[in-house]
């Protein structure tokens, strides 16, 4: 397959509602869109998943804009592939920068499914055609009951919940117990510390199904000290950022399960080795969310179509974040699951006349 172009368009939304974290409250999201034409005239769709500044990491849409446009794009341009595998050799020579990375990568990946006509959960040996939808739900202590009956009358069997160190673990406890039957994760977002670790281990009384990053992305010791003390299982979400990272995740002992987010892993090619390695070592895998909109939504699907992914990922549908998605159909949850579409690719067509505020 030759590349014979790569555009971007660069797009903002605003939010239905905020959404609010310890770390910042998103009200309006702002994407880079990735088209990759081959020779044959095929399109591939990648979407950058970096942020309008940099509070969850270290890249931003406008650095992304750089080094897509002026670093990552030369290298690719009117070369001819013979795999995806091959765009991540290509850039090599480019020190960090996974998301402006990933996001070109993603729309080859998507180029080569349709190039051999198939589905791209598919051409990368995913399974599941039924995925488990989850959402997301904010610390705030008065909307919590609430906000999970709300979710859990739209069908959601995983209900996401943001916590800090002021969270109230009676009020938790209680609030997720009326639910047996739905999953509850936590998502501390890094915000604990060494001085609030013996009020963390609290939370191992819950019973959520998993803790999602109670302390700092470098806090490995922290989180091996509360993996051997707790029975919740821990998750790494923001420490996770290679497949160097989950080696040293399993030599220190620091978890049990990651989130995988292919935005900071740079995209399909190091997201596969890390898949790989997590299951020969039994790492539970989940695939996370970045607020954004269907084409990295769409990719992520694919992912959690492998056959070890077990644990429901942050998918909710189109119209949960936004008042139109950009994506044709938009994704819709049925039942408590996201269906996988049969058609060559993500599935999904692109529309970016819809992807005006
Ligand atoms: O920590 O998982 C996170 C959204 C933006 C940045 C970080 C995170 C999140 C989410 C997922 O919690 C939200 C979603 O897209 O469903
Ligand atoms: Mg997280």
């Amino acid at each position: 397959v030759m590349i014979r172009e790569i555009s971007f368009q660069r797009i903002h939304k605003k939010l239905k509602k905020p959404f609010v974290t310890s770390l910042q409250t998103v009200n309006e999201r702002e994407a880079i869109i990735v088209t990759v034409v081959s020779d044959s005239g095929l399109e591939g769709f990648g979407e950058c998943v970096a942020f309008s500044t940099p509070w969850y990491t270290e890249e931003t849409v406008e650095s992304c804009a750089f080094v897509m446009e002026r670093v990552l794009k030369p290298l690719l341009l009117d070369r001819t592939l013979s795999s995806p595998h091959e765009v991540a050799t290509a850039f090599t020579p480019v020190k960090g920068n996974n998301m402006a990375k990933a996001a070109i990568e993603m729309a080859v990946w998507d180029l080569f499914a349709k190039y051999e006509k198939v589905p791209l959960w598919q051409y990368i040996g995913g399974i599941h055609k039924d995925i488990p939808a989850g959402v997301v739900v904010a610390a705030n202590p008065d909307r919590l009951v609430d906000d999970i009956d709300l979710a859990a009358s739209n069908g959601y069997s995983r209900i996401k919940i943001k916590i800090t160190p002021e969270s109230d673990v009676a009020l938790l406890k209680g609030a997720i117990s009326r639910y047996p039957d739905i999953l509850f994760f936590a998502d501390a977002n890094g915000g604990f510390n060494k001085d609030s670790f013996d009020q963390f281990i609290l939370f191992d009384a819950i019973g959520f199904t998993l803790i999602e990053q109670p302390f700092g992305e470098q806090e490995w010791d922290l989180h091996t000290q509360a993996k051997k003390q707790m029975k919740t299982p821990i998750c790494l979400d923001e420490s996770i950022k290679s497949f160097h990272d989950v080696e040293r995740m399993i030599v220190m002992q620091a978890a049990d399960i990651i989130v995988l987010k292919m935005g900071r892993f740079g995209g399909w090619h190091e997201t596969l080795k890390i898949v790989e390695l997590c299951r020969s070592n039994g790492i539970g895998m989940w695939v996370g969310g970045m607020i954004e909109f269907g084409i990295s939504k769409a990719h992520n699907l694919a992912l959690a179509s492998l056959p070890d992914i077990v644990l429901p990922g942050d998918f909710s549908n189109s119209r949960h974040f936004w008042e139109e998605d950009l994506i044709v159909p938009e994704i819709e949850v049925v039942d408590g699951k996201i269906e996988l579409k049969q058609q060559a690719g993500i599935g999904y067509s692109v529309d970016l006349n819809k992807a005006g505020l």
